[in-house]
């Protein structure tokens, strides 16, 4: 068929095909996140129900979309990385957080709150080119987890403990330190910050994992009326969440699995 004289637009369409046998980074974060936190008297500076919901939800997503190798989750946000072949809607990158934000409406109960709130998700794709360049992009999500809950802790400490206003516990912590602020907590709330939940602390991975799942189930024999109780295990591949370091080459080594070049 002819072309029309206006087909030449096309060409100002930007190609954002993400580039062949990278990583891509799907992350979301909650848009004006900290109002919803404030309007549903989210614990402060950690909700664990709210991160509990998050975490099911990005695990739900993984078990639906078998492209995502790992996932990592702190605050208002959720990394998700499609492995390296993946093909998910021809890699196009406009099309990856919006049929992410699309798959969590439709298979968890989000619509109700985003129906309800109309708060939403931003989303960005960066495309990663090595495995040295993901595990990077992933330790700067865990150390921003660090900073943010360490600098959160002392402060909310400082607010609800010492009655301090947020001005002046703002200006009790501008130029601290990590060790000034461990200090703070130690010696004037008895908080040892490594012993914080690891949750609050190092975030949320989620990697493929063999579980075993135990059920019981009613079997019938043909020679028995009474129904006989069973139980039945059964080994899946699931996404596990951990509340490990991921800096460190610990995880690494014993996940080599993850940046596998055929995974
Ligand atoms: P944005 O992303 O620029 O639209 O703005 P926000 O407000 O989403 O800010 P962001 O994403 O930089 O930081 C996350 C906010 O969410 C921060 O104000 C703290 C709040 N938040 C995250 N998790 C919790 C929680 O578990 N409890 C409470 N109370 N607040 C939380
Ligand atoms: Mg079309
Ligand atoms: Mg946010
Ligand atoms: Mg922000
Ligand atoms: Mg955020």
């Amino acid at each position: 068929m002819a072309k029309s004289k206006f087909e030449y637009v096309r060409d100002f369409e930007a190609d954002d095909t993400c580039l062949a046998h990278c990583w891509v980074v799907v992350r979301l974060d909650g848009r004006n996140f900290h109002r919803f936190a404030e309007k549903h008297n989210f614990t402060k500076p950690n909700d664990s129900r709210a991160l509990h919901l998050m975490t099911k939800c990005a695990q739900t997503v993984m078990e639906e979309l078998e492209d995502i190798v790992i996932a990592y989750g702190q605050s208002d946000e959720y990394s998700f990385v499609f492995k390296r072949k993946s093909n998910w809607f021809k890699r196009r990158a406009r099309i990856f957080p919006t049929s992410i934000w699309l798959l969590l409406i439709l298979i968890t109960d989000l619509q109700t709150v985003v129906f309800a709130t109309a708060e939403c998700f931003d989303g960005r794709v960066v495309v990663y080119p090595s495995n040295q360049t993901l595990k990077d992009y992933l330790s700067w999500r865990q150390a921003d987890c660090h900073i943010n809950n360490l600098y959160n802790t002392v402060f909310w400490a400082l607010v609800q403990q010492s009655g301090l206003t947020p001005i002046q516990a703002q200006e009790r912590l501008q130029g601290t330190l990590t060790a000034d602020k461990n200090e703070i907590l130690f010696s004037e709330f008895n908080i040892n910050y490594n012993n914080e939940p690891l949750m609050y602390r190092k975030g949320t991975v989620l990697i493929w994992q063999k579980v075993d799942e135990v059920t019981t189930k009613e079997v019938r024999l043909p020679a028995e009326m009474e129904g006989k109780k069973m139980v039945v295990t059964r080994t899946r591949t699931k996404a596990v969440p951990l509340h490990c370091d991921i800096i460190g080459d610990a995880f690494w080594k014993e996940h080599p699995e993850i940046l596998d070049e055929d995974s």
